[in-house]
């Protein structure tokens, strides 16, 4: 008998402006998993609760999968690392060596990138302006800075695709979504790096969209 866990179908609960929901996506057309997932787009925020998401994961927070054997998983690395195990091709976490420490190294930053950036969101449009500390949002800009230097000046992005470049590429993508501060000014390398991946199939059939759903303190807003 076949291994449900190998060919059932996946359900996703995602969100359409989500990096890290982006990322397992993206991660799912790279290793060629993308039509056994359905997306479902969910919207959250620590100020308007959804009850569907917190029934599933008791932190509130997308992306959840849905797997048979091992029920809800979360968050997007473990998702990330679950759907590795399903396909027969190249692991896009690599299992050894230096390889596994630099993507997973890659990928810290790019999850860092996206933690600075939604912090700095909250200082700068998501929060009752009264309630903003300008030295927080200074703080989280400054994180966000010096990462795309380090990146411009020591990143290799060398080849075979993986978890590192699948987080990085949604991450960057991100922050130009939501105009943050721009990692392509005086950063070259970085921005032809960028450029290029965001022309792979599993880039462009997976563009963001939609707003932040605050609740009705904070209205929807369009930044
Ligand atoms: N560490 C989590 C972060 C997930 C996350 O923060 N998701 C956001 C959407 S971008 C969310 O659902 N936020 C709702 C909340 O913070 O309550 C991951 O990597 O999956």
């Amino acid at each position: 008998m076949s291994d449900p866990a190998k060919t059932e179908r996946l359900t996703l609960y995602s969100q359409s402006h989500s990096p890290y929901a982006r990322k397992t996506i993206v991660f799912a057309h790279e290793a060629g998993l993308a039509d056994r997932i359905a997306v479902v787009d969910h919207e959250t925020s620590p100020t308007n609760r959804n009850p569907a998401v917190f029934a599933v994961n008791p932190l509130g927070k997308v992306p959840v999968l849905v797997t048979p054997e091992a029920g809800a998983i979360f968050d997007s690395l473990v998702i990330c690392d679950y759907l590795d195990g399903l396909h027969g091709g190249r692991r896009l976490i690599p299992e050894g060596g230096s390889a596994r420490w630099q993507a997973l190294r890659l990928h810290a930053i790019a999850q860092g990138l996206c933690d600075a950036g939604i912090a700095l969101r909250w200082e700068t449009a998501r929060r009752p302006e009264h309630l903003r500390h300008p030295p927080l949002a200074e703080g989280q800009a400054a994180k966000l800075v010096e990462s795309y230097d380090l990146l411009e000046r020591q990143e290799s992005f060398d080849e075979p695709v993986h978890i590192g470049h699948i987080g990085l590429a949604t991450a960057l993508a991100w922050l130009a979504f939501r105009n943050l501060p721009d990692f392509r000014s005086g950063r070259p390398r970085l921005t032809r790096w960028h450029e290029a991946f965001a022309q792979r199939p599993s880039m462009r059939r997976t563009a963001y969209h939609g707003e932040t759903q605050d609740g009705p303190q904070a209205p929807a807003i369009a930044e």
